[in-house]
């Protein structure tokens, strides 16, 4: 039986990966950060059988002590880092805690792995956010890196650790560049289930309107439960190398809600300019979605589309869900769970 350590395993791609290792019979082993109602995060969404297969261990990846022991006792085949701080919004008013949780805590994960279990593959989720003001369309490996935020350069310095590691002393450590993907366990504070909750609560008639940043962005958006088995794929690979997945086609935030609103009945008319803009349902002129400048970001990353060649052929990968596949998941998701 193959051992895997998930940090961020409560989190969204936290709860795919442990699904997905649960049906490949890895022992599994995850991080959970103390929390004051010892809350498991999303892996409250899995069956009990299957939280009883978990061996939970709580400590924090900024705790290189912490990080030591664990690896050291664990030694496990191979270890999915996601823990970060992972929301670019939040990392320009907190850029100091997230350079600690994303530099810091990589930094202690991937050394621990160098001085306690050599032997141990690694996973780092490296992100699309590296790309940032983009020098290439569409954006693939070999692309130079623009990053845009504290999270973007956060990441970028992660990127550049496992390189590093794997040149300096031989490891299996790698990178999977990672374009946006979504689901129906997506933090609510991101702009996909920030929309179809959103619009769950307004064709409920719980809530008035939809306050949003900037409608023009593009996003290369997949479904999560794809991407995760890319992850699995990068660290099955004989030799460690760095990958995109991505769905290699893009949306605008504004595409995203005309259609989540449609999967709920609903058709979108937008009117007026900048941040005057509004949208309207068609029926009954109700304004439902406002422009509020308070969304806007220092700096922004405009157009994300990624080309997933090199995993498709190296791996075999290939994402499987559309993008309206998607959004109809997440909206029906919430209205389920609305009703
Ligand atoms: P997420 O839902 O925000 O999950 C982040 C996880 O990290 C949570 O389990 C969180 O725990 C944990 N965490 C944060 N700080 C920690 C700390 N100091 N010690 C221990 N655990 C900590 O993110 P996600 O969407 O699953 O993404 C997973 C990873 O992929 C992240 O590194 C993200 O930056 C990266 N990524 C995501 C995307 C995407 O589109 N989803 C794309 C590219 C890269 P709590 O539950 O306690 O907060
Ligand atoms: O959903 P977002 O917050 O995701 P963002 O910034 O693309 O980051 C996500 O994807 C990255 C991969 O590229 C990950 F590395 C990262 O961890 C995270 O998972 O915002 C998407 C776009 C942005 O352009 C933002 O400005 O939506 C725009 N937006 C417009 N209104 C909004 C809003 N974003 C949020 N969160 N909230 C709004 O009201």
């Amino acid at each position: 039986m193959k051992i895997a350590l998930i940090t961020g395993i409560t989190g969204q791609d936290g709860y795919f990966l442990t699904k997905l290792l649960l049906e490949k019979n890895y022992e599994i082993h995850g991080i959970v950060r103390r929390n004051s109602q010892n809350s498991l995060g999303n892996l409250d969404y899995l069956t009990n059988s299957e939280k009883e297969k978990l061996n939970i261990h709580w400590g924090d990846i900024t705790d290189n002590l912490f990080m030591d022991s664990i690896i050291k006792k664990i030694k496990p085949d191979e270890v999915y880092h996601l823990a970060a701080q992972s929301f670019v919004g939040f990392s320009f008013e907190n850029p100091k805690f997230t350079y600690d949780v994303n530099i810091g805590g990589t930094l202690n994960v991937v050394n621990a792995v160098k001085e306690y279990s050599s032997d141990s593959k690694v996973y780092f989720a490296a992100t699309s956010e590296l790309f940032g003001k983009v020098q290439e369309i569409p954006q693939k490996e070999t692309t130079s890196f623009y990053p845009r935020s504290p999270y973007g350069v956060s990441k970028l310095a992660g990127f550049w650790t496992i390189k590093n590691y794997r040149e300096s002393y031989d490891l299996f450590m790698s990178n999977g560049i990672l374009f946006n993907h979504e689901s129906e366990m997506r933090g609510p504070e991101f702009v996909t289930r920030k929309i179809t909750l959103s619009v769950a609560k307004i064709s409920k008639g719980i809530q008035e309107c939809l306050e949003l940043g900037n409608l023009d962005a593009k996003r290369d958006w997949g479904y999560a439960k794809d991407y995760v088995e890319g992850m699995w794929k990068i660290l099955q690979h004989d030799e460690a190398d760095d990958f995109v997945l991505s769905t290699n086609e893009t949306y605008t935030v504004r595409n995203f809600v005309e259609l989540a609103f449609k999967f709920a009945g609903i058709n979108i008319m937008w009117e007026g300019c900048g941040i005057n803009e509004v949208g309207k349902d068609s029926k009954s002129g109700k304004i439902l979605v406002k422009v509020n400048p308070a969304f806007f970001r220092p700096a922004e990353v405009e157009l994300l589309i990624g080309d997933h060649s090199k995993a498709k052929s190296i791996l075999g990968w290939e994402p499987k869900t559309k993008f309206e596949e998607l959004v109809e998941i997440m909206v029906k998701k919430d209205l389920e769970r609305i009703n």
